[in-house]
């Protein structure tokens, strides 16, 4: 089926604002995966959003599924997300000083994520994964991490080995410009595979700082763990005395009221956080065991700081956004069941088109790939059929639905997402199905 770009297409206000950005920033974003630089259609440019809906520059609207890339879990602009924003930059946008709302914000994550007993607010999520690994490395005295194939942790220069996300979709899964020898202290191997651990520990014994896993891997479409393995790789890290890094930048809140290491029962010694305790504004966090955290700087010597941490703004939208996730109506079943509705109803309209379709999903996040059989790890993601799965999110787009314009993403659902938008999610991908059947 050809997408095919009409005279109408390219003078859409998204085009003419695209080749404007394109003039001033690369490739016209301030993140690659916006550039729906594999996709078959342009990026809308988005005006506004409200609740489970974005409207871009020409009018149009959509049914989000990207939900900014997972932070926005209650619903974009939720009243009383935009409300306490509101109040806290009335009293100033930054101090550079510490301010109650931190404590109650990590006071809140502490008494929420099973593990973490102290922790530090950042400014994202690749904050928290390379002050967690500089932790690692600083309190064991080792060099060398193992990540997974396909897995992604941010841009810090160790991650960008054989990473998923953005890396995947433009085939780049290493960066130029990391340093041979960064490189070589970053080991990997595919993900769901226990023996490839072995190996590594095997070959590198006393010198692996920690090993960083997405419990949930998120950024090669959603793979799940297979059954023990992060019980396995909980394990491991017991046997050889590295570090255990839960990455749940993605995973936290949206799997399960206590993450993914209280869905799964597996207590990592650190474990790092960012999107929805932001609620759409720049937070991140890493903590973890108590003798670990107290080797931060100011307490310890392992070096790590920002402007903006702790930013009263961002704590004010990530405070408001964990009240509304867990005081008074908790949204975690509703959010599970209609992440189930979802998936189920994609997979049996595809079946009716006869079209192969896989949707793994958990708590409110999932995966949409062209394929028989859900992939295990990265290898197997990689051979489902991204050229449909471009055609399919062109289609969807076209029909008001925003999906992730890569198959190595995930797709996320939030509160505001009720039976009305799961039904005409669902009516719109029949229709596509139905287009893709040839
Ligand atoms: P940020 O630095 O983008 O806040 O977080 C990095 C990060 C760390 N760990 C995991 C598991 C993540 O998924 C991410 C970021 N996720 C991507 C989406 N796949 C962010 C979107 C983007 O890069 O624009």
């Amino acid at each position: 089926m050809q997408i095919e770009h009409d005279a109408a297409e390219r003078m859409t206000r998204s085009h003419m604002l695209m080749d404007e950005a394109r003039k001033f920033m690369p490739g016209g974003v301030n993140s690659p995966v916006r550039a729906f630089g594999s996709a078959k259609v342009d990026a809308p440019f988005i005006r506004r959003a409200e609740g489970a809906y974005l409207f871009d520059e020409d009018g149009k609207s959509y049914i989000d599924y990207v939900l900014s890339w997972g932070p926005m879990i209650v619903g974009h602009a939720h009243p009383h997300v935009v409300e306490a924003v509101q109040r806290a930059a009335q009293r100033g946008t930054s101090y550079g000083a510490p301010t109650r709302g931190e404590i109650e914000l990590a006071k809140r994550i502490t008494e929420i994520v099973p593990s973490v007993e102290m922790l530090r607010l950042v400014n994202s999520g690749t904050e928290a994964t390379m002050s967690a690994v500089r932790l690692a490395r600083g309190a064991t005295g080792r060099d060398k991490i193992i990540k997974f194939v396909g897995c992604y942790h941010g841009h810090g220069d160790c991650f960008l080995i054989d990473a998923g996300s953005g890396l995947a979709t433009h085939g780049v899964p290493s960066s130029p410009g990391v340093p041979k020898a960064t490189a070589q202290d970053t080991l990997t191997c595919p993900y769901n595979d226990l023996p490839a651990v072995d190996a590594l520990l095997g070959a590198n014994v006393g010198k692996v700082a920690a090993i960083i896993v997405e419990p949930v891997a998120g950024n090669m479409g959603c793979v799940l763990p297979q059954a023990g393995y992060l019980q396995g790789l909980r394990e491991r890290c017991d046997r050889s005395g590295a570090l255990l890094i839960f990455d749940e930048v993605m995973t936290g809140f949206r799997v399960g009221a206590q993450s993914a290491q209280g869905s799964f029962d597996i207590r990592p010694d650190l474990t790092t956080l960012g999107k929805v305790i932001g609620g759409g504004l720049p937070v991140g966090a890493y903590g973890g065991r108590c003798d670990l955290m107290q080797q931060v700087s100011p307490v310890g010597p392992i070096y790590q700081a920002g402007t903006l941490s702790g930013n009263p703004l961002a704590v004010a939208a990530g405070l408001a956004t964990l009240e509304l996730l867990y005081e008074d109506d908790p949204p975690f079943d509703r959010l599970a069941a209609s992440c189930d509705a979802l998936a189920d109803g994609l997979m049996s309209r595809a079946r009716a088109a006869g079209v192969p379709l896989c949707v793994p999903h958990i708590g409110s996040m999932g995966g949409i790939f062209f394929a028989e059989t859900a992939p295990r790890n990265f290898a197997e993601a990689s051979k489902a059929d991204t050229e449909r799965y471009y055609q399919f999110h062109a289609a969807m787009l076209g029909r008001g639905v925003y999906l992730a314009p890569s198959p190595f993403e995930a797709f996320f659902l939030s509160a505001a997402h009720g039976q009305d938008e799961i039904e005409r999610t669902l009516a719109a991908a029949g229709q596509c199905f139905d287009e893709l059947r040839g």
